[in-house]
């Protein structure tokens, strides 16, 4: 039976056979309502930061160290351009080279369909991964756009990567978005640019009431990276958001629903051939948006 095979699916996935929770999480993005019983508070990780700063190979350093630390761990890739999921980024697995494979899980989601926000059904994954025994749940996004930010309304523990020669400092500055994490790891520190990358980083947080701290590491040589956990472990979720956290947060979590309203294609389509105006189209969109 349907019911059945979806519940064995969650005992298997928690028995460790990855298989199932592969189908498990398909089923999840997929849109099925699966009831999985809630007996803890997942273990949430976001990492965000510019294409390229090294976000995976962080990723690597992190999980390598949890999983000599007999703790297992899941990394969700969300993958802005794939329509493709549940296989892995080849790049992204390419970088997991440090870590114990049998005590981590990855797998890639697609963003797409979502223009750009949290992917489907991206609160039950964690949830389903959290209850089947996955003790860090880390997800790796791209931020380099308001709608990339959605991450953190699922999130707890935000870390930034960023790195020197980027460019992207300034554009982060802007976004507003070096506030909203809880750690600032400066990747790249074996690299000549890393101290200039440090200062500018530290430079864009000079106006904020409560900076984040900011914690130079090489993903490459596993310098910092022992400091960095440290700085993890101790975050403490349940102390609050900034109030440009929340602002994010919610935000992405509107633009989400409007997003995935029924009538957005028509709506956008119309506003395109000038039928309607935006504002018609933001009153018709009204009290019809979709769920998350
Ligand atoms: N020198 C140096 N290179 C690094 C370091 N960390 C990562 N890299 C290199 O930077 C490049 C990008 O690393 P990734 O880990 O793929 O970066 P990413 O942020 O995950 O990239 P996207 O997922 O494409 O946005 C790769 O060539 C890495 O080998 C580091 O600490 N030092
Ligand atoms: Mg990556």
């Amino acid at each position: 039976m349907e019911l059945n095979s979806k519940s064995s699916l969650f005992e298997n996935a928690k028995n460790g056979d990855r298989r199932s929770l592969a189908k498990l999480l398909t089923r999840i993005e997929n849109g099925e309502e699966i009831h999985i019983p809630t007996t803890k508070v997942p273990w949430v990780l976001g990492v965000t930061g510019p294409p390229g700063a090294g976000k995976s190979t962080l990723i690597d350093r992190l999980a390598s160290h949890w999983s000599d630390n007999k703790l297992r761990v899941a990394i969700l890739a969300v993958d802005p351009s794939s329509p493709i999921s549940g296989g892995a980024l080849l790049g992204d697995r390419a970088r997991m080279v440090h870590a114990n494979p049998t005590q981590v899980y990855f797998r890639s989601i697609s963003a797409r369909g979502n223009h750009g926000g949290i992917p489907n059904g991206l609160e039950a994954m964690i949830q389903a991964l959290s209850e089947s025994g996955w003790d860090r749940v880390i997800i790796e996004t791209v931020g380099v756009g308001q709608g990339e930010f959605a991450i953190i309304s699922v999130a707890d523990r935000i870390l930034l990567v960023d790195g020197p020669d980027r460019g992207d400092v300034l554009q982060a500055e802007k976004a507003g978005i070096l506030e909203i994490a809880d750690l600032i790891a400066c990747n790249k520190s074996d690299l000549p640019g890393s101290l200039k990358a440090m200062k500018s980083i530290e430079d864009g947080l000079s106006y904020s009431e409560n900076p984040p701290p900011v914690i130079s590491v090489s993903s490459l040589t596993g310098d910092g990276i022992e400091n960095l956990v440290q700085r993890i472990e101790t975050l403490k979720p349940d102390s609050g958001k900034s109030i440009a956290r929340a602002k994010i947060s919610l935000e992405s979590v509107l633009i989400s629903r409007i997003r995935r309203s029924p009538l957005y294609d028509d709506v956008v389509h119309d506003i395109s051939q000038n039928k309607i105006t935006s504002i018609q189209g933001a009153e018709r969109m009204e009290g019809n948006y979709g769920g998350i």
